[in-house]
């Protein structure tokens, strides 16, 4: 049986869509030409007749998705998360490049706004989620104190992040949060002491400075 033959604009835009949807479903990587070919039944000649190589399809994906600056200054960590509850989520960001400064951002008629700030010390790895019922930040601090803090959002008139230290000294330089047959769990990699932690919290009280 014939292919029918398309447009040579109507079948690049075939592939481009192709590409898009399994590049979003599954990941760049984990996604070769074949299955783009596969899932829309083209030849390999016809690809790159199109596209020189895979990550130039990547780029002609990426033509029809919007692109806004947000923050035009050195960040090396952002999570967003909804830590005030309202229904929107925040950006939380480590500034600048493992800075000392945790900062959140609301965003308000299209521009982003400082509402908290938390002191750090070469701040790292970030993570938000829930622990022990709480929505929550984790992160960790490379020097100074060394510090793996939970960060407890508490909202009054404004937001602000009650502090509760995990553990003392240990410099985390990455963190994860697992829920776990019931249970809140927090995975660092303590730089401080060559391991990686793994730390049951069971609650959060009101405390700490
Ligand atoms: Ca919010």
């Amino acid at each position: 049986m014939n292919r029918t033959s398309k447009p040579p604009e109507e079948r690049r835009g075939e592939i481009v869509a192709a590409a898009r949807k399994l590049f979003l479903e599954n990941g760049f990587g984990a996604v070769p030409v074949s299955r783009i070919l596969r899932s829309i039944g083209v030849s390999q000649g016809t690809f790159y007749y199109y596209f020189p190589t895979k990550e130039a399809a990547l780029d002609a994906a990426h033509d029809n998705w919007p692109a806004e600056l947000i923050l035009d200054q050195e960040v090396s960590e952002v999570v967003v998360a909804d830590l005030d509850g309202d229904g929107v989520d925040e950006l939380v960001t480590i500034e600048p490049f493992h800075g000392n400064r945790l900062f959140v951002y609301r965003e308000t008629a299209g521009s982003w706004t400082r509402i908290f700030e938390h002191l750090l010390q070469y701040g790292h790895g970030v993570c938000a989620g829930v622990v022990a019922g709480k929505k929550v930040l984790v992160v960790g601090n490379r020097s100074g104190n060394r510090d793996l803090e939970i960060l407890v959002p508490s909202t009054g008139d404004s937001l602000t992040l009650n502090r509760h230290v995990v553990a003392e000294g240990v410099g985390a330089a990455n963190v994860a949060l697992l829920d776990y047959a019931g249970e809140s769990w927090i995975i660092a990699t303590n730089q401080a002491d060559s391991e990686v932690a793994v730390y049951r919290i069971d609650d959060l009280q009101e405390e700490d400075d």
